[in-house]
């Protein structure tokens, strides 16, 4: 898909916060790219996209890898080396090969984008990312023809990450997605949050982001995207197949076996914060309904 994500609105108009060039960007040398891609239609409430604190969004985590709980992540990931770093990029590709992370940030384009983000648990802040399309990096190495999906795994570090004692997950962490969904311009390789560099409890030094679907499946501290012709093993989808699909798409109208998809709590509202409705395809309808038409969403959820 050639198709650049565009939009109407710009940073300045949904952020006060002072916008700070991103440290490795400049290190890379790469030219500073600050025009914003915002969720597109003007329609959207700007209110909606009012973006969390930098501490909300730094120390109410989900990443296993460094224990369970919510804060977790904040106090234990500090042990993660994120530098240096490499990816490995295998499969159906042209240029298969050991990537640093310093080659990819000098290939990319460095974008900022302010994305909802919404929870399996019923939860959901706004994130202002930095990163680059996901379809720039799969579009340099040179997707092969019989590539259908797009498969993701995480570190694994069993001395710097505590959180792999427990077999909550089969470890590595990984997942999926379709071609078609990791080349759509909303997916995003974040290495930022606010301008500055993404926290290790975040996913450093990049993770995923697909604003459409449940937050489980924007895996963080990638170290390996392969192109296969067969469905990846997500970790989520093999550890329980019946409440986590595949595809894992927001959808209200679609309940988790154990509690209703409908409604959400943002976080940073207070305890006592009326819910919010929750959007077909987290507000992304208008782009990303056309990749499942024809499907049946109750049964591929
Ligand atoms: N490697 C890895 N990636 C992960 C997770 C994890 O446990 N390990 N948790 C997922 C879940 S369930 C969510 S909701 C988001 C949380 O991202 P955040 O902490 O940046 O908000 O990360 C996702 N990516
Ligand atoms: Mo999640």
């Amino acid at each position: 898909m050639a198709r650049r994500y565009k939009s109407n609105l710009t940073w300045d108009d949904v952020t006060p916060e002072h916008l700070y060039l991103n440290r490795r960007q400049i290190m890379a040398g790469s030219g500073a790219l600050i025009g914003a891609g915002l969720i597109g239609g003007q329609a959207r409430a700007q209110e909606a996209l009012e973006p969390n604190t930098w501490e909300e969004i730094t120390t109410y985590n989900n990443y296993y890898e460094f224990g369970t709980g919510k804060d977790d992540p904040a106090r234990n990931a500090g042990s993660l080396t994120t530098s240096p770093w490499s990816v490995e990029i295998d499969g159906l590709v042209d240029n298969p090969g050991t990537y640093s992370f310093e080659d990819i940030m000098s290939e990319v384009e460095i974008e900022e984008r302010i994305y909802r983000f919404r929870c399996v648990e019923a939860w959901s802040m706004v994130i202002p990312w930095n990163g680059f399309e996901l379809a720039d990096l799969l579009n340099r190495v040179g997707v092969q023809d019989g590539a259908r999906y797009v498969a993701f795994q995480t570190a694994n570090r069993p001395e710097e990450m505590p959180g792999l004692r427990v077999p909550v997950l089969e470890w590595p962490y990984r997942e999926g997605l379709r071609l078609d969904e990791a080349m759509h311009p909303l997916t995003i390789m974040a290495t930022g949050i606010y301008g500055r560099d993404i926290p290790n409890q975040n996913g450093a030094p990049m993770r995923l982001v697909v604003p459409w679907k449940y937050g489980f499946k924007s895996i963080k501290s990638i170290v390996r995207i392969t192109l296969t012709e067969e469905e990846p093993h997500a970790s989520w989808n093999v550890a329980n197949p019946r409440e986590y699909g595949f595809y894992s798409n927001v959808n209200p109208n679609v309940s988790h076996p154990r509690w209703s998809q409908a409604s959400e709590r943002r976080i940073g509202g207070g305890l006592f914060a009326r819910r919010e409705p929750t959007l077909m395809f987290n507000g992304y309808e208008e782009e990303v309904a056309s990749l499942y038409e024809g499907m049946d969403l109750e049964a591929n959820f």
